[in-house]
C-alpha cells in the first residue's frame, strides 16, 4: 500500500490539537515546552505537521524493507488466531524465557557434558534421517513384492559341474574380497596398486562395484556380501550430487542393478533407490526431438552429447539401451512417465528412413536427423538391437513394435554386413557409408547369443537359421581367443591382410575382462546343451586365473599376444556383474533365472519378464 495514501488517517485519529500534547508534556525539548503547544502558529503546526507525517511514512515504509516483510506485517498489522491470536505473544515470551533458561544451564555444563549433548543430538538427527528413509520415497504405491520365478536354483546335479561352479564362486569371492579390502564404497578397483579407481563415466556418484555386484552375490548365494552390500546402499548411495554422469553407463549398471537386486531380493531400499535415480536422469530427455542427451549434470540438469560424436549427436547404443529399465521404473513407481520417454526414442526412430535399412549410429537430438552414416553391431551400436528383442521377450511376447524393429534390422545386418572368411568364419563387419571394414569388437560377440535367444521368434523359415548363425558368431569368436598367446580375446580382430579373428593393430591387442564371448557361449549353452560351449567357458575361467588373478583382484591385460602379463591395473566393474555371473550360469542348471522368467539387461542384471495374465498388459503397452 502506498505510504502517501495512509496520511489522512493518521490526520484524522490524532488531529492537528493533539499533536503537542504528548510532545510538549514529555519528549519534546527546550524552548517549546515554555512557549506551550498553544502558543505554536498556524506555518509552525503545517511544519510540525508536515516533519512529522514525512517521519510515519518513512517508519511505516521501512516496514516493508525489513527481512521476511511479510510474516513481521502479519504479525504486526493482521492478527488473526492463524497468526497467533492473542495468545501469540505470551507464547513468544515463554519461548524466550525457555530459550534463556536453556542457555544458563548449558553455560553450567562442562565441557565434556557440553560435547556429549552435540554427539546425542547429532546421533538423533541421523537416526530420523534414516527413519525417512526406510519409509520409503514419497510418492511410491505400495507394492506387494512377489519373488519371481527362479530367484534361486538347484545345485547342479553333476559333480563336475558343481566344482567348476564353486570355482566360479570362489573368483567371485576374491574380486569382491579386495574390492572390499581396498576400495570399498569407491566405484572400482585398482588391483596391481590396491586402491581405488574412478572413471569420469559416473562423476561422483560413487559405488560402481558394489551396486553392479549386488544381484552376482545374491544369486550365489553369498549371503554376508549381499547384506554388507545392502547396507552400504542404504547409508551410502547418494545422487544428491554435483555430477556429470553418462546416462547409459548410470542407467545400464546403477537402475539395472538395484531394479535387479530388489526384483532378486524384494528389498524396498533398492526400488526406492533406482526410481529415485530414474527421475534424475528424466531432465536428459529434454531436447526438441526427446532423443536424450549422452551426458547429464544430475544437479543442474543441463545435458549434452560427446564431443567427438559426428556433429553433435546422441549415440545408438546409448539411446537406444534404456527401453528395459525404464519401462520397470514405470512398472515399479506407477508412473508412466519413464515408458514414455523410450517409447517417443522408438517413434522417432520409426520416422526416419533407414540407409539400406540399418540404423546408423549417430543421431542428431536437435535435428532428428542421422549423422555420419557408422553400422556397427559392436562399440556405438550393439545394445540397441539386443533392446529391441528384448524389450518384445520381456513385454511377454506383446510389443509388437520392437519385435518387427529387431528383425528387420536382423535382416538388412545379414545382407550388408555379415561375411564368410576364407577360412570359413562367419564374421560381422562395419558399415561406413557403404564401404565395409573387415572388423569385429570384442563387443560385437555378444551377437551370438542374441541371434540364438532371438530365433524363436524369428520368421518361420528362420529359426534354425538363427541359432546356427548364434553357434557360428560364438564359433568365431572362440576362434579369437584361441589364437592368442593368453586365451583371452582382443578388444578387435581383422579379417583381412591375410589374417582372420586375429588383431593386427597394437592398440586393438588389449583384453579388458569383458564378457560377451562368454555371454554368447552361456546363451548357446541354454538353448542347444551342446557341451562344447562349457568346455570353453572353463578354457577362459582357466586363462583368467593364470593371467589376469592377482593378489589384489583381477586385472585387465595390455596385450594378449604377448608371452608376459602386462597388466591395465583396473577390475572393471562389469566383471563382477556380466563375466562372472554369465561363467557361473553356464556352470549352473536352466532353473536358476529361466529364460521365460528374466531378461538380462546389458549389464547382466537379470529383468523379470512382465507376464500379461500378471496383470501387466498396461505395462507392455505403454
Ligand atoms: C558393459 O558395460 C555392457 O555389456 C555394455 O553393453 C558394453 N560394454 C560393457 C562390457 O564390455
Amino acid at each position: 500500500m502506498p505510504a502517501a495514501s495512509l496520511l489522512p488517517l493518521f490526520g484524522s485519529a490524532a488531529g492537528p490539537g493533539t499533536l503537542g500534547g504528548p510532545a510538549g508534556s514529555g519528549a519534546g525539548g527546550g524552548g517549546r515546552k515554555a512557549a506551550g503547544p498553544g502558543a505554536f502558529r498556524l506555518t509552525e503546526k503545517f511544519v510540525l505537521l508536515l516533519v512529522f507525517s514525512a517521519f510515519i511514512t518513512l517508519c511505516f515504509g521501512a516496514i516493508f524493507f525489513l527481512p521476511d516483510s511479510s510474516k513481521l506485517l502479519s504479525g504486526v498489522f493482521f492478527h488473526s488466531a492463524a497468526a497467533g491470536g492473542p495468545g501469540s505473544l505470551e507464547r513468544i515470551r515463554a519461548d524466550h524465557e525457555r530459550a534463556l533458561r536453556e542457555a544458563k544451564e548449558t553455560l553450567q555444563k562442562l565441557p565434556e557434558e557440553i560435547r556429549r549433548d552435540i554427539r546425542q543430538d547429532k546421533e538423533k538427527l541421523l537416526q530420523d534421517a534414516r527413519g525417512r528413509k526406510e519409509a520409503g520415497a514419497p510418492g511410491l504405491p505400495q507394492r506387494l513384492f512377489r519373488q519371481p520365478v527362479g530367484a534361486v536354483g538347484q545345485e547342479p546335479a553333476d559333480p563336475d559341474v558343481r566344482q567348476r561352479r564353486e570355482k566360479i564362486k570362489e573368483m567371485m569371492k576374491h574380486a569382491w574380497d579386495n574390492y572390499k579390502r581396498y576400495a570399498w564404497g569407491l566405484n572400482e578397483l585398482k588391483p596391481i596398486s590396491k586402491q581405488g579407481h574412478s572413471s569420469n563415466l559416473f562423476g561422483n556418484i560413487q559405488g560402481a562395484t558394489i551396486v553392479d555386484a549386488l544381484d552376482t552375490l545374491y544369486i550365489m548365494e553369498m549371503k554376508e556380501e549381499f547384506k554388507e552390500a545392502k547396507e552400504w546402499v542404504e547409508k551410502n548411495l547418494d545422487f544428491n550430487v554435483n555430477a556429470e554422469i553418462s546416462v547409459f553407463e548410470v542407467n545400464i549398471r546403477f537402475v539395472g542393478g538395484l531394479l535387479s537386486a530388489y526384483y532378486l531380493s524384494g528389498e524396498e531400499v533398492f526400488r526406492k533407490k533406482a526410481v529415485e535415480l530414474g527421475e534424475k536422469l528424466l531432465p536428459a530427455f529434454n531436447t526438441p526431438t526427446g532423443i536424450p542427451w549422452a551426458l547429464l549434470n544430475i544437479k543442474s540438469g543441463i545435458g549434452r552429447n560427446w564431443p567427438w560424436a559426428s556433429g553433435g549427436s546422441s549415440i545408438l547404443a546409448e539411446f537406444g539401451t534404456l527401453h528395459l529399465e525404464f519401462v520397470h521404473l514405470s512398472h515399479l513407481s506407477g508412473n508412466p512417465v519413464f515408458a514414455e520417454k523410450v517409447m517417443n526414442i522408438r517413434k522417432v526412430l520409426n520416422r526416419l528412413d533407414k540407409p539400406e535399412g540399418l540404423y546408423p549410429n549417430y543421431l542428431n537430438p536437435s535435428s532428428g536427423q542421422w549423422g555420419q552414416h557408422h553400422v556397427s553391431i559392436g562399440g556405438l551400436g550393439d545394445s540397441f538391437y539386443e533392446y529391441l528383442l528384448k524389450a518384445w521377450l520381456m513385454s511377454d511376447k506383446t510389443d509388437e513394435d520392437g519385435k518387427k524393429m529387431y528383425y528387420d534390422a536382423v535382416q538388412a545386418i545379414e545382407t550388408h554386413l555379415i561375411r564368410k572368411s576364407s577360412g570359413g568364419l562367419t564374421y560381422i563387419a562395419e558399415w561406413k557409408g557403404g564401404l565395409l571394414e573387415h572388423k569385429m569388437g570384442h563387443l560385437t560377440c555378444f551377437a551370438g547369443g542374441m541371434f540364438a535367444l532371438g530365433a524363436d521368434g524369428a520368421p518361420s523359415d528362420k529359426t534354425g537359421h538363427h541359432i546356427e548363425l548364434g553357434a557360428e558368431i560364438a564359433r568365431t569368436c572362440h576362434e579369437s581367443y584361441d589364437r592368442t598367446r593368453m586365451k583371452l580375446g582382443p578388444e578387435a580382430f581383422r579379417f583381412d591382410g591375410g589374417v582372420e579373428a586375429i588383431a593386427t593393430r597394437q592398440n586393438e591387442k588389449y583384453y579388458i575382462l569383458r564378457p560377451e564371448v562368454i555371454e554368447t557361449y552361456m546363451y548357446m549353452w541354454r538353448l542347444t546343451h551342446d557341451p562344447k560351449y562349457r568346455e570353453w567357458g572353463w578354457e577362459a575361467v582357466e586363462a583368467l586365473e593364470k593371467h589376469c588373478r592377482v593378489d589384489g583382484g583381477y586385472s585387465g591385460l595390455r596385450d594378449v599376444y604377448n608371452n608376459h602379463e602386462s597388466h591395465d591395473d583396473v577390475q572393471q566393474s562389469f566383471f563382477l556383474s556380466e563375466t562372472l555371473k554369465y561363467l557361473y550360469l553356464l556352470f549352473s542348471e536352466d532353473d536358476l533365472l529361466p529364460f521365460e522368467h528374466w531378461v538380462f539387461n546389458t549389464e547382466a542384471h537379470p529383468l523379470p519378464v512382465l507376464h500379461k495374465d500378471d496383470g501387466n498388459k498396461e505395462e507392455n503397452q505403454k
